[in-house]
């Protein structure tokens, strides 16, 4: 897979065309994502035209301390070609994984989308370590917090991507000696507020959702911890299809058992849906399943401090 720097000429629809998406396919795409912020199919018209609106901003993605994950999870699907939807849509003009320009020639990408006449999107993927003046986490012989800092401020929006970029998450885990912060406690002196979209990893979906918005002038509402309400409004729990048997006191007794491959509840082997909110019940991942219905519980990924907070994470 190779980035796209300095699109051609060609409209989205041809792009995506050249690539064996068809418009069919990019609605498809625009309706999960509809569904993924709790609005019905006939939201994904509106998504599809943001998307591909005109005079769009350039969008800078950013690394720091993580495991690419979130990355991963953007790119790693089956269907339907949602990479391509997202590179070629979205058109992201720097993202240090996917880009075939290094060394200077990255740097060059990284102000030239900057300097994008329509404003640029940043997109922050993973914590920040601050220890030893940031040290800990270098490219290119500058700290990640030097590059955030000089990105950030000037984005017409910002979105902390994965639990690790909104919270700290497994980076900045206790003891945590690098002194790994999340975007916002970082950069609350910048007057940063980023928008946080959790989950390690977290869905792509919920990702695309918030950029559709961004690009649509359509004001996301947020939570106390910055994350939209249209894909956090919720406790796993309460959209879980393993509910009806919390509500009727049936409890799977192992991960191996004839009851946990019937749908028990898995609250007993130390499910976490109850105080997690997330929408992954209702986005799934990849279009075919999520953690409690593969037969695993939920850890709370995309909540803060969940590697210390969430431990341990199974019971039995
Ligand atoms: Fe990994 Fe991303 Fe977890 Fe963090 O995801 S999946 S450790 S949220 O920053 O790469
Ligand atoms: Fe709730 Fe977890 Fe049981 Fe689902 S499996 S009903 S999220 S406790
Ligand atoms: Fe994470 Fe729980 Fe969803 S572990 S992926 S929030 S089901």
């Amino acid at each position: 897979m190779q980035i796209s720097i300095g699109l051609g000429k060609e409209s989205v629809e041809e792009r995506l065309e050249l690539h064996g998406v068809s418009r069919r396919d990019f609605l498809k795409f625009c309706s999960s994502a509809a569904i993924a912020m709790g609005m019905g199919p006939a939201f994904a018209p509106a998504i599809a035209k943001a998307l591909t609106a005109p005079g769009r901003p350039a969008v800078i993605y950013l690394h720091d301390a993580e495991c690419t994950g979130c990355t991963e999870a953007l790119l790693r699907s089956s269907k339907p070609y949602i990479d391509e939807i997202i590179l070629d849509t979205i058109s992201i003009d720097y993202q240090e994984t996917i880009m075939a320009a290094a060394g200077e020639a990255a740097e060059e990408a990284l102000h030239q989308a900057m300097k994008n006449p329509n404003g640029y999107l940043c997109i922050v993927e993973g914590a920040i370590p601050t220890a030893m003046d940031g040290l800990y986490g270098t490219i290119g012989g500058r700290t990640m917090y030097e590059i955030n800092k000089e990105v950030l401020p000037g984005a017409k929006a910002v979105i902390a991507y994965g639990t690790c970029a909104s919270f700290g998450g497994v980076p900045a885990a206790a003891p945590n000696p690098t002194a790994c912060k999340g975007v916002n406690d970082c950069f609350a002196d910048l007057g940063i507020k980023a928008i946080n979209i959790p989950g390690c990893p977290p869905n792509p979906l919920n990702l695309i959702g918030a950029i559709a918005a961004i690009l649509a002038g359509t004001k996301l509402e947020l939570d106390a911890l910055n994350r939209p309400r249209a894909f956090f409004g919720h406790t796993i729990h309460e959209q879980c299809e393993r509910l009806p048997h919390f509500e009727a006191g049936e409890f799977a007794p192992s991960f191996d058992s004839e009851e946990a491959r019937h749908g028990w509840c898995l609250y007993k082997l130390g499910c976490k849906g109850p105080t997690t909110y997330n929408n992954c019940p209702k986005a799934r991942f990849n279009d075919v399943s999520w953690p409690v219905a593969a037969g695993h519980p939920c850890i709370g990924c995309s909540e803060p401090n969940f590697w210390d907070n969430m431990t341990p994470f199974y019971k039995n």
